[in-house]
């Protein structure tokens, strides 16, 4: 299949299951707003469906969750006016297209996903089905609009792995190109933001420790204690990447010094080199407050007056259904269904 018959066109999402985290901000977010300026057309979802495959959450909570989302999107500089913003729930063919993917995609694919096994844990019997198809609804929430590239953290690939293994069985059992092989886009910032207090662990923000992660509605007080009190080794910093070998709290801070900078982690260890913690900490809270107060402030702002909000997401649906409507109607029309 010739990649140039699909428009270059971005979706990517993010759940509405808590609060925004620095990890989804450096490991996705950051990046979302970038690709806006590049030649994509963008499509960027909270994924509200997804959002209670885990649990379910309190209704107040998951509309509150959702709009917040979308204030925290819009702050980090996504632009209704140059991407589509939407709510998954309200462009129904998302869900209408993850029914077909349920039948293409096999059961053994799914048991392999490390998400699924982490999630339901050793009680995989009391999980939900949901939690099971969630990685053919992502699939679809890509196909629905033929995107061609998809940003996400480090954590997701082996999702968009599957989401082309999809798009491949549906386009062989039909004998038709139909659904683009969509490329995973993990760059940027920060990949993988691990947690403030297990540096093996990512930061979630499901995570039951709110210390383990950064929210991004923290406000400076809160960015600070939590830097102060993560985790480290007892060493001065290094000067050299190597020496971050086998120190994983060490490298996350740096790590995330280093997103937040815009600088490579080889040009922070040039400058911090030799430091202790003690002094290396004030100055990664300096900075994460420097750069996340001017989006709590506008998350707040936006959150005073949801109408706008709902405008936006309202408008987005619109928007976002003259693309996925005609793709669902081939869709069905490829299978068989008659309308
Ligand atoms: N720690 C992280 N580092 C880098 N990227 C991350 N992302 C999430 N956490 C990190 C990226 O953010 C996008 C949206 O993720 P999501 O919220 O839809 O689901 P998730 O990956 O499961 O994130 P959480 O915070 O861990 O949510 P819960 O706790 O509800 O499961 C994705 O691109 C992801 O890679």
């Amino acid at each position: 299949m010739s990649e140039t018959s699909f428009t270059p066109r971005v979706f990517s999402g993010i759940q509405p299951s808590g609060g925004l985290t620095l990890g989804n901000y450096l490991g996705a977010i950051k990046r979302f707003v970038s690709m806006q300026d590049e030649d994509f057309e963008t499509v960027y979802c909270m994924v509200d469906l997804h959002a209670i495959t885990a649990k379910l959450i309190d209704p107040a909570e998951l509309r509150h969750n959702t709009r917040e989302l979308a204030a925290g999107f819009i702050a980090s500089g996504i632009s209704p006016e140059k991407s589509i913003l939407i709510n998954q729930s309200q462009v129904p063919e998302h869900a209408q297209l993850a029914w077909i993917f349920n039948c293409i995609a096999r059961m053994g694919w799914m048991g392999r996903m490390t998400q699924w096994k982490d999630k339901a844990g050793k009680n995989a019997e009391a999980a939900s089905l949901g939690l099971f198809a969630y990685p053919a609804l992502m699939a679809a929430d890509i196909l629905i609009y033929h995107a061609t590239h998809v940003p996400v953290g480090e954590d997701q690939k082996q999702h968009l792995e599957l989401t082309r293994d999809i798009a491949a069985k549906f386009n062989h059992d039909y004998g038709e190109d139909f659904f683009p092989i969509t490329e995973p886009v993990i760059e940027g910032a920060a990949t993988r933001v691990m947690s403030l207090r297990d540096g093996a662990k990512k930061m979630s923000k499901s995570d039951p420790s709110d210390a383990s992660r950064i929210n991004m509605t923290d406000d400076a007080d809160t960015i600070a204690r939590k830097i102060r009190k993560a985790k480290t080794d007892p060493d001065a910093l290094p000067s050299e990447l190597a020496g971050l070998d086998d120190r994983p709290e060490a490298r996350n801070l740096v790590n995330i010094y280093a997103a937040l900078n815009d600088q490579s982690l080889e040009d922070v260890l040039k400058d911090v080199g030799g430091q202790q913690f003690g002094t290396f900490k004030p100055a990664l809270a300096e900075l994460a407050v420097e750069k996340l107060a001017p989006i709590s402030s506008e998350m707040a702002r936006l959150m005073a007056d949801t109408d706008e909000i709902d405008r936006i997401l309202a408008k987005g649906a619109e928007q976002a259904r003259v693309i996925t409507a005609p793709i669902l109607k081939r869709t069905y029309e490829i299978i068989g269904m008659v309308s």
